[in-house]
């Protein structure tokens, strides 16, 4: 991956989340919101969004770690950049100081994470600005992680470095949004995606369902797909759609598509038992249909058997396995039952200005034992987008602790 300096200007392959025909509700991903007091000045905010910019290129390819960027700047100019290309490999800030070289002692060097204090798979890079003499450190914001949790900043401070903290910190909150609900809950950041129709849709009765939405909002889903780590379906999906699940990009990244199914009672051909570009794991319960595992196996489908396959269980298999984000594309059923084990906190629901009716029709989210208008899960923090000729509600569903 190219993690060379680059000059300060906008990257068109990036993907740019102020569409021109936004139409914002509530808060979003603005540093902005009212009440909230700007932090730094316009510079420090520009170095900010270069470093968020960065980080970005190396979307979905960093779990369990953050997307981070870092920007050095010396006399007003850049005079070194880097990002954190993956789990493993040196964080943004090492990256940066290194293109920086000599140019880094007495310079400015913006992060849009706490650098920080630990020796993980890598040394502490606290220690790292301290030794490259920088002479501030400007932070977007705090790592949650509790092996930092303010302690490089602590650090940083204590070594007589001027730190200046909460620099963009709404936008680099939300881009790391999937690292912070794993750190602090212990499981990935759930997503759940549908596309229905305007009467509330998301196949026809005989299960028909290519396509709801235009191509507009299609193409954002391949976009959303490749910044996260697992895509998630139920076996109904499977047999009805036959997807594929990949982000469509090339180049981009593509998360682990994953097939929950109990009995494995699964097509013998399926897009997703063709594994040789993208990976496919089935999650499935202690002894189901041997044969067809084997089936699955010998075309490189990975197999897991959890002693009892909820979205919980899976939601903590796929903790335990690195991820800080999962996209759940499933129907109605699972959908039902993640939302009920507190596997969603986010909801994508696209709507197509599109009427299929039906008394039959399948609805994106099943039974949720609910009776009253006022049991309804209200979502928070809502964005409306119009996307092409379809809409795009997001929000995000209160979690239990909070
Ligand atoms: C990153 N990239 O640029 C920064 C991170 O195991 P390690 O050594 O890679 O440490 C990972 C932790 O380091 C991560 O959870 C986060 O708290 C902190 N900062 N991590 O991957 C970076 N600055
Ligand atoms: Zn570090």
């Amino acid at each position: 991956m190219d993690n060379s300096p680059v000059v300060a200007q906008a990257d068109p392959s990036l993907p740019s989340d102020t569409q021109e025909n936004a139409l914002l509700v509530g808060t979003a991903v603005s540093s902005d919101s009212p009440g909230k007091e700007r932090v730094g000045s316009d510079f420090d905010r520009q170095m900010m969004q270069r470093c968020l910019e960065l980080a970005r290129r190396a979307l979905g390819r960093t779990s369990p770690n953050p997307l981070v960027g870092a920007v050095v700047v010396k006399d007003g100019e850049i005079v070194g950049e880097g990002f954190h290309p993956r789990a493993g490999e040196p964080h943004a800030e090492v990256f940066a100081l290194r293109a920086a070289g000599v140019g880094a002692r007495g310079a400015t060097i913006y992060v849009s994470l706490e650098p920080c204090n630990h020796y993980g798979r890598t040394p502490p890079c606290s220690e790292g600005l301290i030794a490259a003499g920088v002479a501030k450190v400007v932070v977007g914001m705090v790592d949650p992680n509790p092996l930092v949790a303010g302690a490089g900043i602590a650090r940083l401070r204590g070594a007589g470095i001027e730190v200046l903290v909460g620099v963009e910190e709404a936008a680099c909150r939300q881009l790391n949004e999937g690292f912070v609900h794993r750190i602090l809950h212990k499981r990935p950041m759930g997503i759940l995606k549908y596309a229905m129709t305007l009467d509330g849709k998301i196949a026809t009765s005989s299960g028909h369902s290519a396509w709801v939405t235009s191509q507009d909002s299609r193409s954002e889903v391949h976009q959303l797909r490749s910044s996260c780590d697992a895509v998630i379906v139920g076996g109904n999906t499977v047999r009805q759609d036959n997807p594929y699940l990949t982000s469509h990009q090339v180049g981009g990244h593509n998360p682990l598509r994953v097939v929950m199914s109990r009995h494995l009672n699964l097509p013998e051909n399926a897009h997703l038992w063709e594994t040789a570009s993208v990976g496919t794991l089935v999650l499935t319960e202690v002894g189901a249909n041997p044969n067809f595992q084997e089936m699955l196996l010998k075309h490189g489908v990975e197999v897991v058997e959890l002693a009892s396959l909820t979205p919980d269980q899976a939601m903590d298999y796929l903790y335990k396995r690195g991820f800080c984000s999962v996209l759940w594309e499933c129907g109605g059923t699972l959908a039902a039952s993640a939302i009920a084990q507190g596997a969603v906190q986010k909801v994508l629901a696209f709507i197509a200005p599109k009427i299929i009716g039906g008394s039959n029709a399948p609805t994106p989210v099943g039974d949720l034992g609910f009776t009253t208008m006022t049991q309804a899960l209200s979502l928070e923090r809502v964005r409306w987008r119009v996307i092409g000729v379809d809409c795009l509600v997001e929000g995000y569903l209160r979690q239990k602790s909070e």
